[in-house]
């Protein structure tokens, strides 16, 4: 196990670091960015006065909207000519978001990710399997050169193609696998139908992230795969895969890389910073990048902060897993959910397998959610290949009273037969909105 200088460094010492990183990076963003040049005049604020961490909580927030308006290059602190890369995030309205990187950037973000697979069980020397989307997506391309700095040899499989996947893994003998939950579940379903034993593979390790997945999902896929899976977290505006990760010891909340960003949690609402341990909206700011360094950056990510002791002896702050984003939240008869929420409940149930996505409708000017879920193959076969049957609309009503009792919340459950919902080769589509498709028919 290795374990950076940094993320050992505890109280006044990290505390100072980031002080000194978050003067240059207020006094770049002033003088170089024009939009924060608006934005802090607009607050009357004064960078250079800026003198303790928690002078912070007096400086805007920065949001995507911000960075929409300013599409393509307008958030950018350097010239096009520093700029080595680019990413950009699909938006799901109109403009995506668009985040530069200069060669330094890309050092720094290599660093962290090779930190984070360090964490994660990778080595040097050993193969890592790389099914995360190559390309505009952060997540190919970040654990990538994370995993070359590291040592480890790489696979650059990126997503898709399945049976090509299993057969790289048959044949270059990879320690970790790094993908989506949603989609590694893909593959290791694949093995298990070609009769591949979770015991007959190389791999050790999976580095998941990219999407929200709960501890059940977590352990299906350790069973299914043999491995020990960690949660990797990150967002393309902050930097990509990295910003935080759970390491193998602890497992037990992501290590924030604090010497590249400050996060606080506020109220969504409010805007207020909560104190650790409550749950709130992630924001982070950066500290060390030159392309495009955001200050108050709102993730829309909700979880939690605390800063006690973790087992394998790193000292940073840890996040709690992600609960959900707050646009997938539902508000379901005035009660509010994630689908990761549902998700867990839905795990519980040994006669479905975690593939599952949410209908929202309308009926009148209620919201109907519907949960569509596969029953696995053994019930279905049971259920004579009828999702009619009985025994289906047993597990259906199984479902929708755990969610009652546990949630509160009413929602209707459709059992499906197997392999009728659409698989992902990245980040799986949970929630599928009708609303507003019906507003035009
Ligand atoms: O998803 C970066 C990434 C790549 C992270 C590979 C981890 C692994 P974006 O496409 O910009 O970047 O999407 C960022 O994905 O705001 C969260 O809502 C969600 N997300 C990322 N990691 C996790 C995670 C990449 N571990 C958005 N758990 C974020 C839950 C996650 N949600």
């Amino acid at each position: 196990m290795i374990i950076h200088r940094e993320e050992t460094f505890a109280g006044k010492q990290m505390e100072e670091l980031q002080l000194e990183r978050m003067k240059k990076t207020l006094e770049k963003v002033y003088e170089n960015v024009p939009f924060y040049k608006n934005l802090l005049d607009d607050y009357g604020i004064d960078v250079l006065k800026f003198n303790r961490l928690n002078d912070l909580t007096e400086y805007p927030f920065t949001t995507k909207e911000d960075l929409r308006k300013n599409y393509p290059f307008g958030m950018f602190a350097v010239g096009k000519e520093k700029l080595v890369r680019i990413h950009a995030s699909s938006g799901t309205s109109g403009k995506p978001t668009v985040v530069g990187y200069t060669k330094h950037d890309i050092e720094q973000w290599s660093q962290a990710v090779a930190r984070a697979i360090a964490m994660g069980g990778g080595k040097k020397g050993e193969v890592l399997h790389n099914a995360y989307g190559y390309g505009l997506f952060t997540g190919g391309l970040g654990l990538h050169y994370g995993s070359e700095m590291l040592g480890m040899t790489t696979v650059p499989v990126s997503g898709g193609n399945t049976n090509r996947q299993i057969q790289l893994i048959q044949d270059f003998k990879p320690a970790i696998i790094c993908g989506t939950p949603s989609y590694t579940l893909n593959i290791a379903e694949k093995m298990e139908s070609l009769g591949i034993a979770p015991d007959n593979n190389s791999l050790k390790y999976g580095i998941m992230g990219a999407e929200p997945w709960t501890e059940k999902m977590r352990l299906i896929l350790e069973q299914k795969l043999g491995i020990q899976a960690c949660d990797i977290y990150g967002l393309s505006e902050v930097m990509g895969p990295g910003v935080a990760m759970e390491c193998a010891e602890g497992r037990n909340g992501l290590h924030i890389a604090e010497d590249h960003f400050i996060a606080e949690v506020v109220d969504p609402v409010t805007l207020e910073r909560l104190e650790d341990g409550e749950e709130g909206e992630l924001v982070f700011t950066s500290l060390t990048k030159e392309a495009m360094p955001l200050i108050r950056y709102r993730t829309g990510d909700i979880a939690s902060i605390s800063r006690d002791a973790c087992i394998c002896g790193r000292t940073t702050a840890r996040m709690s897993r992600i609960k959900g984003r707050i646009d997938d939240m539902l508000i379901v008869r005035g009660v509010n959910v994630y689908p990761s929420q549902i998700e867990f409940q839905l795990l519980s149930t040994s006669e479905v397998v975690p593939h599952y996505q949410v209908f929202i409708n309308t009926s009148g000017s209620l919201d109907v959610v519907t949960l569509h879920v596969e029953l696995n193959e053994t019930v279905y076969k049971e259920a004579s290949f009828s999702v009619n049957h009985a025994i289906a609309q047993t597990v259906a009503r199984k479902i929708e009273q755990r969610l009652k009792s546990a949630l509160m919340i009413s929602i209707r459950v459709k059992v499906c037969a197997p392999n009728t919902i659409p698989r992902s080769e990245g980040k799986a589509v949970r929630i599928i909105d009708q609303r507003k498709l019906n507003s035009y028919t």
